[in-house]
């Protein structure tokens, strides 16, 4: 073909496709609307659709392979051993398969006849949204001894799928590469850790993958790039061992189960713990269910029956006077729940409630069978067990007696805290509520506050650490009292879980951290995370939990004055305005904590919403953050010391 021939026929080639080229259009026109938004979470969320589809390709049994490679040009491989999308002339659309499921939206499964498409993202929108979300895509699959390759611009096909080359036949698989267009992507540079914790859930999630994560943005010492391989053989019981890691066994047994019922894969796995924490993570189509759903409500009236039931019938709760709650049974409980379901319906604020009804009785039918075989095949185990939850429902009832003894209100439900600085405006949607370590700086904030909307709740002494205190034992502390009662949430209104948190009456929907930036205050902010995750979970999730940043330096040179918040930020001033680039005649204060700054100042650098910096906690991996605040919080010094000094990023400041 001449140049001029090439020309045309990419000319008329594209022409007749757009229609094809419309729907992709509607991606770009509102990326939201289909992969969550255009921040960092969508951007990561575009490698994961793509990792999807390779592991429907193992799931289905023909893939044990994936590669995901990270590269300096900002791309994104992900490359596996599966079949290769079939490439043939599609007779119905006119032009090859692999185009039809690279530019047509939710064209995925079109093609697999038989096996069902159990994963996919959580918005399930296929590759082709990546194609259209991306400035350039290359796709490469091998199948029958050829290369075939097709390449893409936000979505448009370059030139019909060609062979570019040769390969031994048995070599099959599909390679993609995409650049996230800087058009539509408020950031574009994607973050190693949140890949990895993603490929680690993945592969705990899906026993017997291979997942290799490589970062060609970096090297290590021998020259080699950093890389991670994430494999698990046993699945989710090396999952719950994760999780558990920092935590005493009650016993080392796991208990497993995969089965299928009523059609529905079940795959579950438990340990119990001696600590109080119920660590029950939930998933559908490898999608983390942070809502829960109805697998989850049939997994807790399994468990709920089966443990009673065994204990009456082994006549183990004769002398046991008091009440036994569902919470009881899953006190000290870590548990995954992995089911695949072919047509979820997904529900909820953050639409990762499962809906469907008829899993309910197959989870439960599942966990029911499994557990009152282990418990009559481990006495043992099953007196530890039960031992456990009679403890746990005697404390339950004991502080409940002492409490009505000493005040009649629900729990979180009195007054509001003496101390609590409110704001005038009501609607919460307009108010924020800064949580301050401190007297003095407490002090400041409420002299520098704009008290419209800036609510300040002081905090003196020590934090209570929830995560090795008995859960109604929080509610003795007096700092946790005051943050519930001044949030306004309320906890024992829902039946099925008395510990859950109602946020109906939530009084701000910013609610801010605001500590020293030392070792001290990033110790704090740890202890008031862990009462959130913990206990309010669903707040975190929501968005309203944040962390103010306050400047670490005060910069001056001439007229020239700025806050810096990082070292890199000083420098910067000092290449800027310093004499010759030197630190000569640059002036830096450098503030050691939040007291130190005057009302005004600590409203110009921190609170003010024109200037400050917030930080947004966000819930991105929540079994890897179980595991991290069991380890960070818990009993276990040994694990802590290591992570403290592999993530110290204060280590410096003080020095
Ligand atoms: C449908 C049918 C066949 C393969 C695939 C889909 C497939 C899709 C993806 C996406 C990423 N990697 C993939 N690998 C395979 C094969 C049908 C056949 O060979 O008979």
């Amino acid at each position: 073909m001449t140049e001029e021939e090439k020309n045309s026929a990419e000319h008329a080639y594209s022409a007749s496709n757009i229609q094809v080229l419309e729907g992709l259009e509607a991606v770009r026109k509102r990326p939201a609307m289909y992969i969550g938004d255009i921040s960092l979470k969508g951007l990561h969320h575009l490698v994961y659709e793509v990792v999807d589809n390779s592991i429907d390709e193992a799931l289905a049994g023909y893939c044990t392979h994936i590669e995901v490679g990270i590269y300096p040009d900002g791309s994104i491989s992900v490359q596996d051993n599966g079949r290769g999308i079939p490439v043939d002339f599609h007779e119905k659309e006119k032009r090859s398969a692999l185009e039809v499921v690279m530019t047509v939206l939710h064209a995925g499964g079109k093609f697999d006849k038989g096996s069902y498409k159990v994963s996919g993202g959580l918005h399930g929108v296929g590759v082709s949204c990546v194609n259209a979300l991306s400035s350039h895509m290359t796709t490469q699959v091998r199948r029958d001894g050829k290369v075939y390759q097709q390449e893409y611009e936000k979505g448009h096909p370059l030139y019909p799928v060609k062979v570019v080359g040769e390969c031994p036949k048995e070599q099959t698989g599909t390679r993609q590469q995409f650049w996230p267009d800087g058009e539509i992507f408020s950031v574009t540079e994607y973050q190693y850790t949140t890949l990895a914790s993603r490929m680690r859930e993945l592969a705990y999630l899906n026993a017997g993958i291979r997942i290799t994560l490589t970062d060609y943005r970096e090297k290590n010492e021998d020259g080699t790039f950093k890389q991670e391989v994430f494999y698990s053989e046993q699945g989710l019981r090396e999952f719950v061992r994760f999780i558990d890691s920092s935590r005493e066994h009650l016993f080392d047994d796991i208990i497993y189960i995969n089965t299928e019922k009523q059609g529905v894969p079940v795959e579950v796995a438990i340990m119990y713990n001696t600590s109080y924490n119920e660590s029950i993570h939930s998933y559908v189509n490898n999608i983390n269910t942070i809502e829960g759903g109805t697998h989850l409500a049939g997994f807790r009236r399994a468990l709920t029956r089966t443990l009673k039931k065994y204990a009456e019938d082994n006549k183990m709760l004769d002398k046991v006077k008091v009440e036994i709650a569902g919470d009881d049974f899953r006190e000290g409980l870590t548990a995954v729940i992995s089911i695949k379901v072919a047509e979820p319906q997904f529900e909820g604020q953050t639409k990762t409630k499962l809906g469907n009804n008829e899993v309910m009785g197959a989870v439960d039918q599942a966990v029911g069978e499994a557990l009152t075989n282990y418990l009559e095949e481990h006495p043992k185990e099953a007196k530890l067990i039960v031992d456990k939850v009679v403890l746990a429902a005697q404390a339950r009832v004991a502080a409940r007696r002492a409490r009505e003894t000493v005040r009649k209100t629900p729990m979180g439900g009195g007054g509001l805290p003496g101390k609590l600085a409110d704001c005038s405006l009501k609607d919460p949607s307009k108010c924020e509520l800064f949580i301050v370590e401190g007297d003095s700086a407490g002090g400041s904030a409420k002299q520098g506050r704009d008290r419209k909307f800036q609510a300040i709740l002081p905090l003196r002494g020590k934090i209570l650490n929830v995560e090795k205190s008995m859960w109604h034992k929080a509610f003795e502390s007096d700092t946790v009292n005051n943050i519930i009662q001044a949030l306004g949430v309320r906890f024992g209104l829902d039946e099925e879980n008395s510990k859950a948190a109602n946020l109906e009456k939530l009084r701000y929907h910013k609610i801010i951290i605001m500590t020293d930036a030392d070792v001290d205050g990033s110790h704090i902010d740890t202890l008031i995370m862990t009462l959130f995750f913990r206990y309010m979970p669903e707040l975190i999730r929501d968005g309203y939990l944040y962390i103010a940043t306050p400047p670490l330096y005060l910069c001056t040179k001439g007229k020239n004055r700025a806050y810096c918040y990082t070292d890199a930020e000083r420098e910067r001033f000092i290449q800027t305005y310093g004499d010759g680039g030197t630190e000569k005649g640059v002036t830096t204060q450098r503030y050691k904590g939040l007291g130190e700054m005057n009302p005004e100042q600590l409203w110009e650098t921190t609170m003010d919403p024109e200037t400050r910096i917030l930080k947004q906690v966000v819930l991105e991996n929540a079994a890897e953050a179980d595991q991290i605040f069991s380890m960070l919080m818990g009993e276990d010094v040994g694990p802590r010391r290591e992570f403290i000094e592999e993530n110290a990023v204060y280590a410096n400041i003080d020095a």
